[in-house]
């Protein structure tokens, strides 16, 4: 294999003395007081936590980089194909633990820190969360760089390297107040500008056409407005254990030199500085929406840009090493990461026609070859289309070359579909209903080899509904890649004495083959096993508590049940159901009704889009629920509420281990994959939720005596649709649901306050969208159901052990090994 690179014990002798020191805590001690003399420049007793932790990251880095270069070598020597990752979001985390855990440095790190008396772990919390996405979509593109490294699929990661990542979140009186994140103020150790790779991308203007003096062909020429400089930024991704390094490399958009001088000149000093601060605005920051519509020109400006500077840098490591354009589709394998990237199919097109002059036919064969597209969502609101106004102005020649794509396309449907005019006006790429629209999914589809949805039931969804015409034109071009999560941040670097127990007890192959986690039902009878199991799970959520006791001032009881919900703020994912089920509790204990219950707390995170007011409302009434049984003396030993801010990478990794209750209660057919629900299921918290997204192969999985399912089925919820669903009428046959809904609109949870949440119950009563009314009842049934396993500790271990044992499915290593066998063409036992 490619991969496999001589240690460097084989190299010579004095390489493997420094190899062996490299990685020992002397070495590491050595390295840190030298990079804190020459790096941080101070003396190491007046150096901070700040410093300490920067000091760290240079050894770390120094010893990744030794990895990279080897890696780069082997892939160059052995020509080989090469995975793009592109994508507007990658959620990567901190950096400083997860790269010593692949490279196994950890213990020498801890020893070296002892010897200093340091704590490693107060010098990692120092590390500013490079937070560069808004959830799922772009933590999966870091579980995704994570795997493909350690399979040693060589791939790079193309992103744009925003200065302010996801806004901070400050919880105010319950409401939601944003903060920008200056991640990058003191440095970023894990970064490396990559000067030979800056590129120019051009916007607006206008085309010309001129006639070939020979052949008498049109030759297209765009005369654009303006162009900006991308800067390449790479930060090496290191594999679990085998010395493999591959590179993210992130976009900075800076004014071009020449133009700012050009001004300069005529003595415009003002205006040179203006232009170049608006070329900066293009990666200045984060589009914190997710999953909703926004026809923003800035945004489609990023999209291009990143999406032009990744298909410029690959055309010029392709001529680098000689290869023939003819030939860009067997070197490079382009998946867009949702239609975010898509602009990419029309880019591809220009280049190889416009720039190297190769024929549409020919060219068109090369980009479709090259491209595969992965669809993140069925929500009508969020299938990014660009009005045409805004598409054309700042792209003409992509909007004309978008033009001959459709024209061709629609040619071939007329033949396959002859007289169906309607179905063509659904496929075209440009939309006509009001004002016309570039539709990028439809692009994407027309555009890539394959299309993959990223669960079964999304995928099916996808060719029976969003992308029907496209499945039934092109049948073969369909399929699933069911997401993933990396087991060595979710469950290694998050969990580590559940790490110990299970190396103990199954050894370490595991932790690149999740299947062997199956081991552990051996244990599944054995009381002395199952004792330890829940100890440990005790530990876990005792050290949550004091996490929360230092950074919120609030102690928890780690004997109550951990209910944890942690996601984006939404409609669709109904933090609000969960919210109303609580103040169902709340009214049958004071009614006297609910007496034995066991004690609970309801964990929230998660932030809301700073423009969906529905959503900040909904934080809202999770904090007033909170402060409603949190004060009253009859609830408040029983029912805990809890929302936590800022919830990100970082605080997820101290939150999964810690959880009982995994909550996954999406509306059936909405939430297209879910994640967070793996990493919930790897820790050993059972689920409660409904058949939607990954939640089916999860119960598929575990068993269904392992798995709290409630609710409606995605077909339930269709044909209510079509029936015209009536929320108010569950509102009247459930007693308890009313009760709730009055005591809200009454004012009785909020001090007498009738205004706050009016619009709340106003839209759960008439509109209720995601049918919350619907599936209350059933959701309250099998609430009260886990709630009484829960109280008999060994069956509930019991379901806990079985969910990490049945885990293995959902290890981004078996949906890297799924891309690579179904999509890429990639073999991976070279
Ligand atoms: O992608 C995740 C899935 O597990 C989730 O179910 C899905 O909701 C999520 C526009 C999105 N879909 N679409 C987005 C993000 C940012 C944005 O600007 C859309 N995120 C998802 C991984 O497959």
């Amino acid at each position: 294999s490619h991969g496999q690179q001589p240690s460097e014990t084989e190299t010579s002798g004095t390489t493997a003395i420094a190899a062996q020191d490299n990685r020992s805590a002397d070495g590491i001690r050595l390295a840190f007081l030298r990079h804190m003399r020459r790096t941080i420049g101070k003396p190491v007793e007046f150096s901070n936590t700040l410093d300490q932790y920067r000091a760290m990251a240079h050894l770390v880095r120094d010893r990744v980089m030794d990895d990279w270069i080897t890696t780069v070598e082997s892939y160059v020597q052995h020509n080989v194909r090469v995975v793009c990752y592109l994508s507007a979001e990658f959620l990567l985390g901190p950096h400083l633990l997860n790269a010593m855990l692949n490279l196994g440095i950890t213990d020498s790190a801890e020893k070296a820190c002892d010897e200093l008396h340091y704590s490693l772990t107060q010098l990692a919390d120092e590390e500013p969360e490079p937070g560069l996405g808004n959830g799922g979509l772009g933590r999966l593109a870091a579980c995704y760089m994570d795997s493909m490294t350690t399979l040693e699929v060589p791939a790079v990661g193309y992103g744009l390297r925003y200065e302010f990542g996801i806004f901070r979140q400050e919880i105010r009186d319950g409401w939601q107040v944003e903060h920008s994140d200056k991640w990058l103020e003191y440095g970023n150790p894990w970064e490396i500008p990559a000067s030979e790779a800056t590129q120019h991308v051009s916007f607006g203007g206008h085309t010309e056409t001129t006639k070939d003096e020979k052949t008498g062909e049109l030759i297209w020429k765009w005369v654009p407005a303006f162009t900006v400089k991308g800067v390449a930024y790479d930060t090496p991704i290191p594999g679990y254990r085998n010395k493999q390094v591959n590179r993210l490399r992130l976009w900075k958009a800076e004014a071009e030199d020449s133009f700012d001088l050009e001004i300069f000149n005529r003595g415009d000093y003002m205006g040179a500085v203006r232009d170049k601060m608006e070329s900066e605005t293009i990666s200045k920051v984060l589009y914190p929406p997710d999953e909703t519509e926004q026809g923003k020109r800035l945004r489609l400006m990023q999209q291009y840009f990143f999406t032009s500077c990744s298909l410029q840098d690959m055309v010029r490591l392709h001529k680098l090493q000689k290869l023939p354009i003819e030939k860009f589709a067997d070197k490079w394998s382009v998946q867009l990461n949702d239609t975010h990237p898509s602009i990419g199919i029309a880019e591809l097109m220009r280049i190889l026609t416009d720039e190297e002059e190769i024929g549409w036919d020919e060219a068109w064969t090369i980009t479709q070859a090259t491209f595969g597209y992965t669809n993140h969502t069925l929500l009508p609101e969020a299938l990014e289309k660009w009005p045409l106004p805004i598409f054309a102005s700042l792209l003409p020649r992509h909007i004309e070359i978008i033009y001959e794509i459709n024209r061709r396309f629609l040619k071939d449907m007329q033949a396959k579909f002859p007289g169906d005019t309607a179905r063509w006006a659904r496929m075209s790429l440009i939309g006509e209903d009001g004002e016309k629209q570039v539709r990028m999914a439809n692009l994407a589809v027309v555009g890539s080899k394959m299309v993959n949805g990223v669960a079964k039931l999304h995928s099916e969804l996808l060719k029976e509904d969003t992308l029907k015409d496209f499945y039934e034109a092109f049948p073969n071009r369909f399929t699933n890649v069911t997401n993933g999560v990396t087991p060595r941040r979710w469950l290694m670097l998050a969990d580590p004495p559940l790490t110990a127990l299970l190396n103990e007890v199954l050894g370490t192959a595991w932790h690149t083959d999740l299947y062997a986690l199956r081991g552990l039902e051996d244990y599944v009878d054995d009381a002395g096993f199952l004792d330890k199991w829940r100890k440990r799970q005790e530990e876990s959520k005792g050290r949550l508590g004091d996490f929360i006791k230092r950074s919120m001032d609030v102690s928890l009881n780690p004997a109550s049940m951990f209910d944890v919900q942690v996601k984006r703020i939404h409609e669709y994912k109904r933090q609000h159901l969960n919210a109303l089920h609580i103040l169902g509790l709340y009214c049958r204990i004071k009614s006297g009704e609910l007496k034995d219950l066991p004690p609970r707390t309801f964990l929230f995170g998660g932030k809301a889009a700073p423009s969906y007011t529905y959503a900040k409302l909904m934080i809202k009434l999770v904090c007033t629920v909170g402060e409603l049984v949190g004060k009253d003396p009859q609830t408040k030993d029983l029912l805990r509420v809890l929302f936590v801010p800022d919830y990100s990478v970082s605080l997820g990794q101290r939150i999964y281990p810690a959880a009982d209750l995994s909550e996954q209660i999406s509306t059936a057919g909405k939430e297209a994959s879910g994640t967070g629900c793996m990493k919930f299921m790897m820790n050993g918290a059972v689920a409660i939720g409904t058949l939607d997204g990954a939640n089916i192969e999860i119960r598929e999985e575990v068993g269904e005596e392992n798995f709290f399912l409630f609710g409606l089925t995605a077909p339930q919820i269709a044909e209510k649709q079509k029936a015209g669903y009536r929320p108010r009428d569950f509102y009247e046959k459930s007693p308890l649901l009313r009760e709730v809904m009055d005591g809200l609109r009454d004012g009785r949870f909020s001090n007498g306050d009738r205004d706050t949440f009016a619009p709340l119950v106003r839209d759960l009563l008439e509109v209720d969208r995601y049918f919350v009314m619907a599936d209350f009842d059933d959701y309250a049934r099998a609430q009260s159901e886990a709630g009484k396993i829960f109280c008999d500790s060994k069956k509930w271990s019991r379901m806990s052990l079985l969910n990490t044992a049945r885990s293995g499915k959902f290890s981004s290593d078996r949906s890297i090994r799924e891309y690579c066998q179904n999509i890429w063409k990639i073999n991976l036992d070279r």
